[in-house]
């Protein structure tokens, strides 16, 4: 799809072809398209597994090997995955934007593979993992081996390895989301793209920036829970809108 056969909001192309600052915040669904299962749509892993009996430290400490034969399956398919053109069109914009900050809700490292230097992983990353006793980083040891009732371990001090994501009722890195707060202040354009806009303290984000000022656009298959509140809806594919939102602010700045 070209630019040309979508109508973006002429002020959003000027805006972003202009802009110093701008942030984006990205969830599940820039990354559909590479085939990573969302959570929350049709098909999508919070409808074959439940959230309650997997992500979160209770549900770990009951069945630990459970949970990380569960994170190690979504490991190996991100590992197999690639990142898709949404991923790449937001690269291309960072090298367009003086002042950009990409925060991403998802933990499967394809920002980071597109080539996205300035990313805020705000709930971890499936590639980390650790021992909850001593602290040490765990990458070497195969959660995939994690056998009924016999949860993989750390080599050093015995503890239970377990995965750098952020579970329900944890607090987030504060540091991520401290650069993710300050980003939202800076912004001049804020972009939601592909997230449900339930899970706080992110969804609060978007918000955020329009209360300081922002002007924000959601991408997304559907509206989020944010859609009435935004300046801007594209409703569509990520993997095609951005290359496309993208390509307009570069005509534009080339013409400028
Ligand atoms: C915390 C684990 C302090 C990692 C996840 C304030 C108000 C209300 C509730 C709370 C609050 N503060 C805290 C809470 C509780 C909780 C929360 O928000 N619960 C919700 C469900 C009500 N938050 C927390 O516990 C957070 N911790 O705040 O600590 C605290 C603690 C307790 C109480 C108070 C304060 C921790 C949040 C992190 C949770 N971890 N997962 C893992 O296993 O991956 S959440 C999970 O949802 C993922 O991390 C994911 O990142 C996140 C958001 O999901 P989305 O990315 O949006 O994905 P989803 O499937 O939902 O939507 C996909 C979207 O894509 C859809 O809109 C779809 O239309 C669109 N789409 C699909 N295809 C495409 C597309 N768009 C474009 N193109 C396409 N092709």
């Amino acid at each position: 799809m070209s630019s040309t056969t979508f109508a973006f909001p002429p002020e959003l192309i000027e805006r972003l072809a202009r802009a110093r600052s701008v942030a984006v915040l990205t969830g599940a669904g820039i990354s559909a398209e590479s085939g990573v299962p969302t959570f929350r749509d049709p098909g999508g892993l919070w409808e074959r597994f439940r959230p309650e009996e997997l992500a979160n430290v209770q549900a770990f400490l009951r069945n630990p090997d459970l949970v990380q034969r569960w994170y190690a399956y979504r490991c190996k398919l991100v590992r197999e995955v690639e990142p898709n053109p949404g991923h790449y069109a937001l690269v291309e914009l960072e090298r367009m934007v003086p002042d950009f900050t990409l925060i991403t809700q998802n933990v499967d490292n394809l920002h980071r593979r597109a080539g996205s230097q300035r990313v805020v992983e705000l709930h971890g990353n499936l590639l980390r993992s650790y021992c909850i006793d001593c602290g040490r980083p765990a990458e070497e040891v195969n959660l995939e081996a994690a056998a009924e009732g016999k949860p993989a371990r750390c080599p050093a001090c015995g503890g239970l390895i377990r995965p750098d994501v952020v579970w329900f009722g944890e607090l987030l890195p504060e540091e991520a989301l401290a650069e993710a707060y300050a980003a939202c202040e800076r912004a001049e354009v804020f972009l939601s793209v592909g997230t449900s806009a339930v899970v706080y303290p992110a969804a609060g984000l978007p918000l955020e920036a329009k209360r300081a000022g922002a002007y924000v656009a959601e991408i997304n298959l559907q509206p989020s829970a944010i859609a009435d509140q935004v300046d801007a809806l594209l409703l569509g594919k990520a993997g095609e809108i951005l290359p496309a939102l993208v390509e307009a602010v570069r005509q534009t700045r080339n013409t400028g």
